[in-house]
């Protein structure tokens, strides 16, 4: 038996390039232009990108003090982001939004908060899996220092119960991960919102750049299928500073269905009448993780970080079998 309907105007707002010249002020000036108009198509939420407010800095080998002074937020509202908070107040809309965060003892986050309609903030997300490297690779087109600009986050992954339906929160490359939406599953998320920044060029190999597209909409498809939820993520997006990122902003029905994708590689809004009750079926059959979940076999993913050896017959080193081949 399906449920019936429960509709939620679910946005997301791609923002193209933002180039190391561009002022905060006009970042946000665009912000709340897409707001605006996610509102005016019916929209309850809108979603922004990863470390939207600047351009993706950790590609630029640059002094920490440098960085934190020119990239990083002490305060969230700020003075430059209060207009955000004003027009979702104003409007009656909620938000995710994505910053670099320096906490009041200097220590640095890629961040995300998720604010109400009433323009509070309900939640914070510090990214978890931060890829890239801390060391200087002089030798590659563009540095990925996200592993040297910011620390791990230490909050975990949460859902919030707000504007009427439960949201979990992630950021960039943890929607790669599985282990991200599980967890947000097992605490009942019916939506699950990220940003992200994805370079269009891998520098640690020649990755067919098409790749790049499809393996960030296989990401989405299959986190939100396998855990029932709707995904909604936004790129920050197109040549910054000559510096190529992915488009491809889309929302994600529980059906694993693309239901919305990004056309260009510029400032735009997508919204989607999205039924909060499309999940319900999913969650009672085959994704009735009470019923099928068999947690007693899963134990090496929280055991072991890395693989290992097979927990059954001879060492992999040694073994002839087909798994080595
Ligand atoms: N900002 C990111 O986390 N970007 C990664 C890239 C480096 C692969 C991503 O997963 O899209």
């Amino acid at each position: 038996m399906s449920s019936t309907s429960r509709r939620f105007g679910l946005a997301v707002a791609q923002l193209g390039p933002v180039h190391l010249a561009n002022s905060r002020a006009g970042v946000v000036a665009r912000l709340v232009a897409m707001m605006r108009e996610a509102r005016s198509r019916g929209a309850r939420m809108v979603v922004f990108p990863e470390l939207a407010l600047t351009t993706f800095f950790p590609r630029y080998w640059l002094p920490d003090a440098e960085v934190t002074e020119r990239f990083f937020e002490p305060s969230m509202p700020s003075a430059e982001t209060q207009p955000l908070f004003d027009l979702a107040r104003e409007l009656r809309i909620g938000f995710y939004l994505g910053y670099a965060e320096l906490t009041e003892d200097g220590r640095r986050f890629n961040t995300a908060v998720l604010v109400d309609d009433q323009a509070n903030i309900v939640g914070r997300y510090r990214k978890i899996h931060l890829p890239g490297h801390s060391d200087h690779k002089p030798e590659a087109p563009f540095q990925h220092l996200e592993k040297k600009y910011f620390e791990v986050g230490n909050e975990g992954f949460k859902v919030w119960k707000t504007l009427g339906t439960r949201i979990g929160m992630c950021i960039c490359n943890d929607r790669r991960w599985p282990e991200t939406f599980r967890v947000m599953g097992l605490q009942s998320a019916e939506l699950a919102v990220l940003g992200y920044n994805t370079p269009s060029w891998n520098i640690h190999w020649s990755e067919p750049p098409h790749l790049r597209m499809s393996s960030h909409l296989l990401s989405l498809q299959a986190a939100a299928y396998q855990n029932a939820m709707w995904v909604a993520a936004s790129a920050k997006c197109g040549a910054e500073d000559g510096f190529h990122m992915i488009g491809g902003s889309a929302i994600v029905a529980p059906s694993g269905e693309i239901v919305a994708q990004a056309q260009g590689e510029e400032d735009e809004v997508l919204v989607v009448n999205a039924d909060l009750a499309l999940g319900d079926n999913f969650r009672e059959h085959v994704f009735n993780f009470a019923k099928h979940r068999r947690p007693e076999h899963y134990g090496l993913i929280v055991e072991r970080t890395g693989a290992g050896e097979s927990l059954g017959g001879p060492p992999l080193s040694t073994s002839t079998s087909s798994l080595q081949e």
